[in-house]
Order: C-alpha cells, then sequence, then structure tokens
C-alpha cells in the first residue's frame, strides 16, 4: 500500500500540482475521494487542521495547505534546486503561481459570467512575465536547469488556462514548448492519459 495518500474532493483543482509531481517521479500514492454529502456532514472538516482540504499523510505524518505539502514533497524528491538561493527563487516562482492560482479561482468560483471576458482580456500581462522568465533562464525551466515544483504548479495552471482560453499561449514562445516539453515526459504524459486525471474536472463548480 502506497505510504502517500491525498484527502480530497473529486476535482483537480488544488491536488493537480502535486499529482502531477507525484507521477513523474514514479512515486504511488492513494486517494481518499470526498464527496459533497460526506463533507456536509462536517466530522472530517472539524478534524482539519484548518477546517480544508487537501489534507496529505505520509505514513503518520498529516500535513495540510496545498503549498506546503508541494514544498515537503520538493525537498524528499530533489525538486527545491542546487542551493538556498535557488530555493529561495523556486519559493519565489511558486508565489507568484499561487497568486495566479487565487486570481483564476476567484473568477471561476464567484464571478465566472460576467469576469470571464476581462480576466482573458488582462491574462497577457500575467503570461508576460513567466514568458520572460522562461526565455531569460536557458536552463529550460523556472529556475536553474532542473525541474522543481513550481516547475509542476505553473504546467497545471497553464494546461487549465489552455482549457480557459485555447490560443492563450499563441503570443508567447517560451511558455508554449516549455508545456509542450513538460507534458511531454514519460510519466506526466502517461498521467495526463490516465483516465483518473481526464475524468476528473478542472474545478467544482462545472465552470473551466
Ligand atoms: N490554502 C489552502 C490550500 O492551499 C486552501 C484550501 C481550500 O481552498 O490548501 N480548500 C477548499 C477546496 S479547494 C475547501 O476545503 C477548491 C476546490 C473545491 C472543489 C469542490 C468543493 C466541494 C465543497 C464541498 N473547501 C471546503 C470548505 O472550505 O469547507
Amino acid at each position: 500500500m502506497p505510504a502517500y495518500i491525498i484527502t480530497y474532493f473529486a476535482v483537480r483543482g488544488r491536488c493537480e500540482t502535486m499529482r502531477m509531481l507525484l507521477a513523474d517521479q514514479g512515486q504511488e500514492w492513494k486517494e481518499n475521494e470526498v464527496t459533497f454529502d460526506m463533507w456536509k456532514k462536517g466530522d472530517l472538516k472539524a478534524t482539519c487542521v484548518f477546517g480544508q482540504l487537501p489534507k496529505f499523510e505520509d505514513g503518520d505524518f498529516t500535513l495540510y495547505q496545498s503549498n506546503a505539502i508541494l514544498r515537503y514533497l520538493a525537498r524528499a524528491h530533489g525538486l527545491y534546486g542546487k542551493d538556498d538561493k535557488q530555493a529561495a527563487l523556486i519559493d519565489m516562482m511558486n508565489d507568484s503561481c499561487e497568486d495566479l492560482r487565487l486570481k483564476y479561482a476567484r473568477m471561476i468560483y464567484q464571478d465566472y459570467e460576467n469576469g470571464k471576458a476581462k480576466y482573458i482580456e488582462a491574462l497577457p500581462g500575467d503570461l508576460s512575465k513567466f514568458e520572460k522568465i522562461l526565455s531569460d533562464n536557458k536552463g529550460g525551466f523556472l529556475v536553474g536547469g532542473q525541474i522543481s515544483y513550481a516547475d509542476y504548479h505553473l504546467l497545471d495552471l497553464l494546461l487549465n488556462h489552455q482549457v480557459l482560453s485555447p490560443g492563450c499561449l499563441d503570443s508567447f514562445p517560451a511558455l508554449k514548448s516549455y508545456v509542450a516539453r513538460l507534458s511531454a515526459r514519460p510519466k506526466i504524459k502517461a498521467f495526463l492519459e490516465s483516465d483518473a486525471h481526464k475524468s476528473r474536472p478542472i474545478n467544482g463548480n462545472g465552470k473551466q
């Protein structure tokens, strides 16, 4: 039985980044899927330190907060750069991914009908920052020459944004080739083609 357990709703949401990371690192994990009815009862929520999911278990060690989980996995699997300075830069990249994720989630959950067009119009402003970072770094990743946990985060966001606005990377060649290159890594490719990934909606309200 795999040591890792992800407890979460049946969506990609805040867990697809860690799932891609685990898949790419050849790790196995168990999914403990929580339905809306189970969650509504409140017993599980009451046991969660901050009243929210995801919950992540590694044996008898339990962790909450998706970005803390990513950093835990990054330390365990060598996805945190080659020294403290790279680690700090990787955290900085991940914080920026988190900013974009929150902006996206706000639009999806609170303002989809009125806000989607405006969001897409403003999107190049966010994407251009990542485009510059990737075209400046000849290593092919956000930081240095090896994949980090922040790369899985950015990949997940870019894949989701391509669903939201299919042409959104057309004027960003570095981002476009980054998505193609990371998605073609054999274990990520297999994960993206899996029923587990394909059958999970991106978000919990049917909007994407
Ligand atoms: N900062 C936290 C983290 O990064 C934020 C966690 C969070 O927002 O881990 N958790 C949400 C679910 S993620 C939560 O627990 C959004 C996906 C929603 C998908 C389906 C929702 C079904 C809800 C019944 N939300 C539940 C809650 O706060 O009670």
